[in-house]
């Protein structure tokens, strides 16, 4: 086994709780966003959020996910269209009543028009198998685990940098396999539509668990 030495900034016990509870607020104050202005990404800030996405830990080291980064009007055209099409599908027949009742306070329907809108979606994949260094497949291990991870490190990137994002999942997604040209061993795991909210944009008033709800200590 090959060894680096690991970089972790040492730090003192007051600066390590001010930047926990700081990165805590950061968060907290992160909502998603579904009226997105046309407002354009400046250069270089999804790569960045992507690298950090891409620095997540994952099953053996497999980094089993691609992001298809889609800004073409017309590709994103398509996606509203394919995406648009399940949902009305969904909402009209699909859905079960009791879904429907929890979407209630977030007043979502079959409409994204989101999906043109913003200036970025990013379609996050999970894959299968990857290719290794000596050209063989094998198979990826924790892919849903470590796709969820590297995931939420680019949501928390996003946030950071001072982007809105929405997780979309229109279902099904095999869509975005045909649209974007991704191989059957690419499952899709979400769609994140990253840009700036409107101005004045309100989001539903909905609360997050108190820690204690959230928690149990042993
Ligand atoms: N995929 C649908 C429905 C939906 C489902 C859940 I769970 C949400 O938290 C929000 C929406 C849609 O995107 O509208």
């Amino acid at each position: 086994m090959d060894t680096v030495p690991l970089k972790l900034t040492e730090r003192r016990d007051e600066e390590i709780s001010a930047r926990a509870h700081e990165f805590a607020d950061e968060l907290m104050r992160r909502r998603t966003v579904r009226d997105f202005s046309s407002k354009a990404i400046p250069p270089g800030v999804l790569e960045d959020c992507l690298r950090a996405a891409g620095s997540a830990p994952s099953g053996a080291n497999l980094q089993p996910w691609h992001f298809a980064v889609v800004t073409s009007p017309a590709l994103k055209n398509q996606i509203r269209q394919a995406a648009e099409g399940n949902e009305r599908e969904f909402y009209d027949k699909r859905a079960p009543d009791r879904w429907l009742k929890s979407l209630a306070p977030l007043g979502t329907t079959a409409s994204k028009p989101f999906l043109e809108r913003a200036p970025a979606l990013i379609a996050v994949f999970q894959k299968s198998s990857v290719t290794g260094p000596d050209g063989q497949d094998t198979a990826t291990y924790y892919a849903k685990e470590s796709v969820g991870i590297a995931t939420g490190f680019l949501i928390a990137a996003l946030h950071r940098a001072g982007l809105a994002s929405l997780t979309h999942t229109p279902s099904p997604m095999a869509f975005l396999n045909s649209i974007l040209n991704r191989p059957c061993s690419e499952k899709p795991f979400l769609l994140l539509v990253v840009g700036f909210p409107v101005e004045n944009c309100s989001v539903p008033s909905i609360n997050r668990q108190k820690l204690n709800q959230i928690t149990s200590w042993h």
